[in-house]
């Protein structure tokens, strides 16, 4: 049974429970796939809709059509090479089924572009929790991509499972950083520690003390981004981890490098380049619910090889969502389930 096919049972019940209750008191993993749903609204008007104009445009397989679909596919930001390497498989699996209507298509598309996602791996990515003291969770990326707002949304989700979570603020140079996370910490009841225009590593390194102290559940830690020197910012990325392990062994635990969903290749970019300055777990993907380029998660697992592990669907707090690629592929796809 194909994917497009099992998404049907699997989530008919729920769109049903979704479209009649006018989307007020839902079950919580009817309320989940809302939350993608919403999110990827945009990219799913862009790339979805097109994708049904060109099987209407195309009534059988041609040559004309893999170009188009190709050039509609390298525009949703899927990435160059894993665009090519799925056309293969495409026509492939055209050649060996006999597919020679766009209609059959749909499920065949779907399909493949879940291989490239989950090829030999768990379907979902979690966070690694210390078993015993604080767990460490070091945010990095360039300014602007959402990383102070991330920590205020994970703060607020450990809040909420009842952990004791602390904000320590490492982006000591940047006007207003630093107050900026207290006030997250504010709203979300965590405890905080910051100084301003001071050594970070030194910043992280009391913060740390503190938490020990206080017997923290989950630390969160804010960076500075500046990827136009890198060399600096490894040095201090080292510098800064140096000191977490000397405070708590194994730690960070995780290393979220965040990304910006609505730069594209940029994004790419970025994350092949801070991959080879630091130690990175997974991704954050933010702004996913302003852009059209939902396409960029294939993109990063298969040119960067690294997991997305939240992805952000709005600026509120709850809109920060663990990434799930089944309910995602439903966010993209559902107007054709
Ligand atoms: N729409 C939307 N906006 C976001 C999301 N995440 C962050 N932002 C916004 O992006 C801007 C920059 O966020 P900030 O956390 O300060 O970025 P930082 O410089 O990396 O710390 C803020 O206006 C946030 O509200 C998201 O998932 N969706
Ligand atoms: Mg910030």
């Amino acid at each position: 049974m194909g994917l497009l096919q099992k998404f049907k049972e699997k989530f008919q019940a729920k769109k049903v429970e979704i479209e009649e209750t006018k989307k007020t008191n839902l079950e919580p993993e009817a309320e989940e796939l809302l939350l993608y749903d919403k999110g990827l609204a945009k990219t799913r008007r862009e790339f979805v809709s097109e994708l049904s104009l060109l099987g209407k445009k195309f009534h059988r397989v041609n040559e004309e059509y893999y170009d188009e679909l190709e050039s509609l596919l390298i525009k949703a930001d899927i990435g160059v090479n894993t665009v090519f390497k799925f056309m293969d498989r495409l026509r492939d699996r055209v050649r060996h089924e006999n597919i020679a209507e766009t209609s059959y298509l749909n499920e065949v598309i779907v399909d493949e572009l879940f291989t490239i996602y989950v090829e030999g791996e768990n379907l979902t990515d979690k966070i690694n929790l210390a078993s015993t003291g604080p767990t460490v969770i070091l945010m990095v990326g360039v300014n602007g991509v959402g990383k102070t707002t991330t920590i205020g949304k994970l703060a607020h989700k450990y809040r909420e499972e009842g952990k004791k979570v602390m904000l320590i603020a490492g982006d000591t140079f940047r006007a207003g950083a630093v107050p900026q996370l207290e006030e997250w910490a504010k709203r979300t009841n965590s405890l905080f520690y910051g100084k301003e225009n001071t050594d970070p590593a030194g910043v992280i390194f009391d913060g740390l003390v503190k938490a020990k102290a206080e017997d923290v559940d989950i630390v969160l830690i804010d960076t500075a981004g500046r990827l136009q020197n890198k060399v600096n910012l490894m040095n201090e990325l080292e510098k800064i981890n140096k000191v977490i392990g000397r405070h708590i062994p194994d730690a960070p635990h995780e290393t979220l490098l965040v990304i910006d969903a609505s730069t594209g290749q940029n994004g790419i970019s970025q994350a092949e380049a801070f991959k080879e300055i630091t130690n990175i777990t997974g991704i954050v993907l933010t702004k996913l619910d302003g852009s059209a380029k939902g396409g960029i998660v294939l993109a990063i697992k298969e040119t960067v090889g690294l997991p997305v592990k939240f992805i952000g669907l709005g600026e509120g707090l709850t809109d920060l969502r663990p990434f799930d690629i089944e309910e995602y592929i439903y966010g993209l796809f559902k107007d054709m389930i």
